[in-house]
């Protein structure tokens, strides 16, 4: 007992006299205009002996305790196809937190955000930086990139769908670059769901409309009798023997840049329901002035129930009323969804009634 106790006397003594207590370094690496450094190795060495290392966090800083001395700080930063390193000193003391900045001259750092039209964030299927010598960087699927690199000049190659390439040159200081770069590219997304619209022949009795099927996302399954097809009769007043159409018109609340429609139809020939034969889409902003586009035909290939018409708008057509004049195969038509794909952050808020629309005026129908 009177052992032990001397024994911890002894060790308590030891500790005050012969060993300090530590100090702390708290090292911010930087750049030569204050932009932080991540994920920097740090180390602090003493003469040629590692005491202690760390990585830099997002605000560039590591905190490294050491005992009481002065010491060598050696960073390490992994850069585009190059290490860099940089030295300092710092001069740890017992208890205390010193704090120290590591400057690493003649590096850069470049941070790309990708945007598409509308100033959208836009996710690059491929960026590709290049030095115009060997240097060749990829990154796949990024909306911002960032690089530490030498300053220089720099090309960046993007391209988000595969088909739009576009290259950049970038000019690098020293410090922090950030860029922006646009590309021609619509973030795309379906309007016309959960929105409103009307037909000029009202679905038969049969095959009733709950009064959202056609926008509610639900594509029917095969068959007639799936539930959410909506049958109308192509016959009406006025009509010359033998040719079926029907008159539709989405609102998609506010002005939108069009980009694709797409009309779900369905075949099922032994019970006399054929595709659509051919489409006319037309836009408008209020409801009153039409821009009524060229038809397209539909040829269905293959034997699936259920069909895609699809229509592409030129580009920059803008409207908040679309409306799809259709030319049916036979009497039935049997419509599932209205598909309708426009440019994020487009929008513009316009005036207009769906309900005031007189669907018979928007496209010169052949009688
Ligand atoms: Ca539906």
């Amino acid at each position: 007992m009177v052992v032990s106790l001397l024994l911890v006397m002894v060790l308590l003594a030891g500790c005050t006299l012969f060993g300090k207590k530590e100090g702390t370094a708290k090292i911010a690496v930087k750049l030569s205009d204050g932009t932080p450094i991540l994920s920097a190795d740090v180390r602090l060495v003493e003469g040629s002996k590692e005491i202690t290392k760390g990585t830099t966090n997002a605000q560039g800083i590591v905190e490294l305790s050491a005992k009481p001395g002065s010491y060598k700080v050696e960073v390490k930063i992994e850069a585009v196809n190059q290490l860099v390193t940089a030295e300092d000193e710092v001069a740890i003391e017992s208890t205390k937190t010193t704090t120290k900045d590591v400057v690493v001259q003649d590096l850069a750092r470049l941070d790309v955000d990708f945007v598409g039209k509308y100033d959208v964030e836009l996710t690059v299927a491929t960026a590709v930086l290049k030095d115009g010598k060997d240097l060749e960087v990829a990154k796949s699927d990024v909306s911002k990139i960032s690089f530490l690199l030498k300053p220089g000049t720099y090309s960046i190659e993007a391209s988000a769908d595969g088909e739009k390439v576009e290259t950049f040159e970038i000019a690098v200081t020293a410090g922090g670059n950030s860029k922006k770069l646009s590309l021609p590219v619509a973030v795309r997304t379906n309007a016309a769901k959960g929105k409103m619209y009307r037909m000029l022949k009202l679905p038969r009795e049969e095959y009733p409309d709950s009064g959202s099927e056609l926008t509610d996302g639900a594509i029917p399954g095969n068959g007639f009798r799936a539930d959410g097809w909506v049958g109308t009769w192509g016959q009406g007043e006025g009509q010359a023997q033998g040719v079926w159409w029907q008159v539709l018109v989405v609102d998609l609340g506010a002005e939108q840049e069009v980009i694709e429609t797409r009309l779900y139809n369905l075949r099922s020939e032994d019970v006399g329901i054929l595709t659509i034969k051919g489409v006319t889409v037309a836009l408008s902003s209020d409801g009153v002035e039409w821009e009524v586009f060229d038809k397209v035909d539909y040829t269905f290939s293959g034997t699936p129930e259920v069909h895609t018409v699809v229509y592409e708008l030129p580009e920059d057509a803008r409207g908040r009323f679309v409306a799809f004049f259709i030319n049916q195969s036979s009497n039935w038509l049997f419509l599932g969804e209205i598909e309708i794909d426009v440019a994020v952050g487009g929008e513009e808020a316009v005036e207009g009634d769906i309900q005031a629309i007189d669907l018979t005026s928007i496209f010169e129908i052949e009688n």
